[in-house]
């Protein structure tokens, strides 16, 4: 058990013994919002014992860059916690998997491969848009009717993610791609969501009904994964990776020679490294960017004058006549500023993933002793007044500076920062571009009438989603459509 520095502490709620200070936790307040109210009262840096698990919480920027940056190797483990130790098969993951040199090299590996897709080849960008194509589809076929555009989204964005991964792509309804949706919708809801049991890990004895749904989904997307894995394995060639299974079977195979020939003792990369890969490398980048589009589509229903400078910058730089592509990004530096702002207002992951201390440390000159858990409230920093101004505010021209160019200030950290920053940060930073400048290319987005306009405050599941909405959808094209759809429109 670990002992906090008893000179120069960090000031710590109340504790009792075997709960610790989870009677000071609750009021039902999502933890961000519960952290940035206990900011207030202890200071921005503070402590609480999660039942026997001594808990620092970071609410500033220069002590998130000390743990993060400065001192981001001291801070790079991870707490182990009993559902995500069933969901990655005990850590055989990159993003709960405590450090270790097999784990630097397996998160290299990953990093390489996200590379060969990135925004260094054109296929990513085949992919996407052949995706936001059929997304702009469906979502204007609903015509007038204002609906809710999740799931359109979300089956947009699990397709992108489906061909990068493994090469499959689906069509609308198709049961696979539904089964997918499914499971990884179970997992959301009850993953990190055992509550007592990654506390309190010998709970795990006792029946817990959403730990029993984990593991049914667990099981499911492991079938399907394991039939991608065998066939991937079955057909893999010499040439050019298809997708990411291919690239993660091909560097598991070089590893294992690099290994041999430097003699280390480890088991290497194995098969459950690589199912444990695609299948996160899946759940990350379905939850987050599909979450943060959303986010992003309900404050421009919110600021229509937002929308408005986006569709004009679009019409001035790329036009309508042809598709916006990557190449054209320079060239929309305020659509840039808009998905910034969103990740800014709505960071999906507040609190970051929990770090841990691998040796003793120190946070803004107080001694942290090994082992301590460490949370970076990132929605405080996000909305500390000190350097936003009106933080609550969804105001992108905050990204621009004087010359209106793009600026990107140091307490912005959407993907945390150091050794466990996002691996998946361009992927995603390329998928809400081309996304986001397809939508609004082609189309306009309205509130129905009579529909109220979206709820900003979210709920906090895995990620902090927003709550559903209803939108309309104007075709850009029929100019009279979208007349009568502005006249009709009251948004304030
Ligand atoms: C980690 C944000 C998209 C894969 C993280 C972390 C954040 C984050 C805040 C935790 C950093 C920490 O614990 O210090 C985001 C946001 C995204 C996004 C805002 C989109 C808008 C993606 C995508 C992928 C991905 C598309 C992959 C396909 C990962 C992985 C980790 C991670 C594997 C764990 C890294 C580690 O622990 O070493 N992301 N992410 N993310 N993300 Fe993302
Ligand atoms: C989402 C549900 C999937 O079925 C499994 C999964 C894997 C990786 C997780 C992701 C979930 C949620 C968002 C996470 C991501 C790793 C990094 C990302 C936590 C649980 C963020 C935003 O930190």
């Amino acid at each position: 058990d670990v002992k906090p520095p008893s000179r120069g502490s960090i000031p710590c709620l109340p504790r009792i013994p075997i709960l610790g200070s989870l009677p000071w936790l609750g009021g039902g307040l999502p933890p961000h919002l519960l952290f940035s109210q206990l900011a207030h009262r202890y200071g921005s840096l503070f402590a609480f014992y999660l039942g026997p698990h001594y808990t620092v919480v970071v609410n500033n920027h220069q002590h998130a860059r000390e743990v993060l940056l400065q001192r981001g190797r001291d801070f790079a483990g991870r707490p182990s916690m009993v559902t995500t130790n069933l969901l990655t098969r005990g850590g055989k993951d990159i993003a709960f998997s405590d450090y270790s040199p097999l784990w630097k090299l397996h998160r290299r590996l990953v990093h390489n491969s996200f590379t060969l897709f990135g925004e260094g080849t054109g296929r990513l960008q085949d992919i996407v848009l052949s995706s936001v194509d059929s997304l702009c589809v469906e979502l204007l076929s609903g015509g007038r009717r204002g609906f809710d555009p999740s799931p359109a989204v979300t089956r947009a964005v699990t397709n992108v993610v489906c061909t990068l991964v493994f090469s499959a792509t689906y069509r609308h309804g198709d049961a696979e791609l539904q089964e997918v949706i499914r499971y990884n919708d179970g997992i959301v809801q009850t993953i990190t969501r055992g509550g007592l049991v990654d506390i309190y890990p010998w709970m795990k004895v006792f029946p817990n009904k959403s730990l029993s749904k984990l593991k049914d989904c667990i099981t499911v997307r492991d079938r399907l994964l394991t039939r991608k894995l065998e066939e991937h394995k079955a057909s893999l060639s010499d040439g050019e990776p298809r997708d990411l299974l291919d690239a993660l079977l091909k560097g598991q195979k070089s590893s294992q020679q690099g290994q041999k020939s430097s003699g280390l003792e480890d088991e290497g990369i194995t098969d459950d490294h690589v199912l444990m890969t695609a299948a996160e490398a899946f759940g990350a980048g379905v939850e987050t960017t599909s979450t943060t589009l959303l986010w992003i589509l309900a404050y421009l229903l919110h600021h229509p004058e937002v929308q408005d400078r986006v569709q004009r910058e679009l019409d001035e730089n790329v036009g309508t006549e042809r598709v916006v592509c990557m190449s054209d990004r320079g060239r929309l530096p305020y659509l840039d500023c808009v998905i910034n702002e969103g990740m800014r207002i709505r960071p999906v992951s507040p609190v970051l993933i929990p770090h841990i201390a691998m040796t003793d440390s120190s946070i803004g000159g107080h001694a942290i002793s090994r082992g301590t858990r460490v949370l970076v409230n990132m929605w405080s920093i996000h909305h500390n007044p000190q350097h936003w101004d009106k933080p609550d505010l969804f105001n992108p021209d905050r990204f621009l500076d004087d010359q209106g160019q793009r600026a990107t200030p140091t307490c912005f950290l959407p993907f945390g920062a150091g050794p466990r920053v996002c691996v998946g940060e361009s992927l995603a930073r390329l998928e809400l571009y081309l996304f986001l400048s397809s939508l609004l290319q082609r189309m306009s987005f309205r509130l129905p009438d009579e529909a109220p306009l979206p709820n900003l405050q979210g709920r906090l599941g895995v990620v902090l989603q927003p709550l559903p909405f209803k939108k309309r959808h104007a075709n850009r094209k029929d100019r009279r459509e979208e007349m009568t759809g502005r006249e009709k429109t009251s948004f304030r």
